[in-house]
């Protein structure tokens, strides 16, 4: 008998969107023994009428415009954070304090002091959580750390990643409001810090382990915009482009660089590692390859590079690739929205006695200490140290 989730979901923006979809759609392509079900969806009374879309499109059984009485309802399981991160705060302690399970959109907070608090109101609750670091799910990048993880780039030497985007380019870009948000440091927190690099940062310690320190600069390339909210012309606060050096804990050196003018450049996320024994390289622009160049074989220690060695380009798309049994049939690829479906099934395997599901709110605790450390270092023009 499926044992059903009654999913209740906080924003009907394009997070609400993907979280929908896989909350439908899971239990199509992994079999599960919880079934989630789209019991209701909760926006402000002043989105009145796109939250009635949003739940006629995905078949939401009801409404909520007060985020408090969803959080009473003695038939919700799960709370679903999909609002700007201004809001991530207060819902996540609520929903944590009323005892339900716990999505929450990336970045987790505005800043540490709140993501701390976020992290001893849910660990105190007990509650399965889980915060949306969908890139893990990519099965290339799921591939990498299989691959890291048996040995086969060894000892790591360089981390390289960039996270770019182009679409605040024109200086006609407003900030604030519904779409952009993102531009408006009150309810974003920073820029493309905590937006772009904390997924970057997030993949990183993942496949590389922790970063100790780091230096950084940011840029703000357009210094005021008009706010799409108040109408009037108000300097721009976030970060626009970040670059920093890192330094990880098992001696590696890494570089990152994240801006929103990248003219040409749309999700253009990518990592490369360079260890003793062999290197990766990925690239979210082309998604179901990962490359891999092989010096070492290790199963033998013994230098396999020879006059005909060069980059494996890997089709991620076989049976025995992380997720792609669960889909279609080789060669036939998988995109952006499968990976948020990816990641639910594995947070509902956790629940059913499977690995614990990982990143937690904990874990995403982390990723905001390197964000606040990057822009913390970049007002002060020195390295800084990320706590433990
Ligand atoms: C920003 O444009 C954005 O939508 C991020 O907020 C998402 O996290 C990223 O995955 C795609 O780009």
């Amino acid at each position: 008998m499926p044992k059903k989730l009654n999913v209740g979901v906080i924003g009907c923006g394009f997070m609400g969107r993907t979280h929908s979809n896989a909350y439908l759609q899971v239990g199509h392509f992994f079999e599960r023994e919880h079934k989630p079900v789209l019991k209701a969806c909760c926006a402000r009374i002043e989105e009145k009428e796109k939250l009635e879309k949003f739940a006629n499109t995905w078949g939401y059984e009801s409404l909520e415009f007060d985020w408090k009485e969803l959080l009473e309802r003695s038939d919700i399981d799960l709370i679903d954070v999909c609002v700007p991160n201004v809001l991530h705060h207060d819902l996540v302690i609520a929903a944590a304090k009323a005892g339900k399970m716990i999505v929450c959109e990336k970045p987790l907070a505005m800043n540490v002091r709140e993501a701390e608090e976020m992290v001893a109101a849910v660990e105190q609750a007990g509650v399965a959580n889980m915060v949306s670091f969908n890139y893990r799910r990519v099965p290339a990048i799921s591939l990498a750390k299989q691959v890291i993880d048996e040995g086969r780039v060894g000892r790591p030497f360089h981390y390289r990643a960039t996270y770019n985007q182009d679409y605040t380019i024109s200086a006609d870009v407003p900030q604030g409001g519904m779409a952009l948000w993102r531009l408006d440091a009150k309810v974003a927190g920073s820029g493309v810090t905590g937006d772009l690099l904390a997924h970057s940062i997030d993949t990183a310690e993942w496949l590389n382990g922790p970063i100790q320190k780091v230096v950084a600069h940011t840029e703000t390339f357009i210094k005021e915009r008009k706010h799409a909210e108040t109408g009037k012309v108000e300097p721009v606060t976030i970060d626009d482009a970040c670059m920093f050096l890192a330094l990880f804990a098992n001696g590696s050196m890494g570089t990152f660089e994240s801006t929103r003018y990248a003219r040409g450049r749309k999700n253009y996320s990518t990592f490369e590692i360079n260890g003793e024994n062999g290197a990766l390289m990925f690239d979210l622009e082309d998604p179901h390859i990962l490359q891999y160049f092989k010096y070492v074989d290790p199963a033998t220690g013994k230098k396999i590079e020879d006059h005909l060695t060069g980059w494996q380009r890997i089709n991620v798309t076989n049976f025995e690739h992380p997720y792609m049994k669960h889909w279609w049939v080789p060669g036939c690829t998988i995109g952006y929205e499968h990976t948020f479906i990816n990641g639910l099934a594995d947070f509902l395997a956790s629940l059913e006695g499977g690995p614990a599901f990982h990143p937690t709110v904990r874990d995403a605790l982390h990723t905001q200490r390197v964000c606040e450390a990057v822009l913390d270092s970049a007002k002060r023009g020195a390295w800084v140290e990320i706590p433990v």
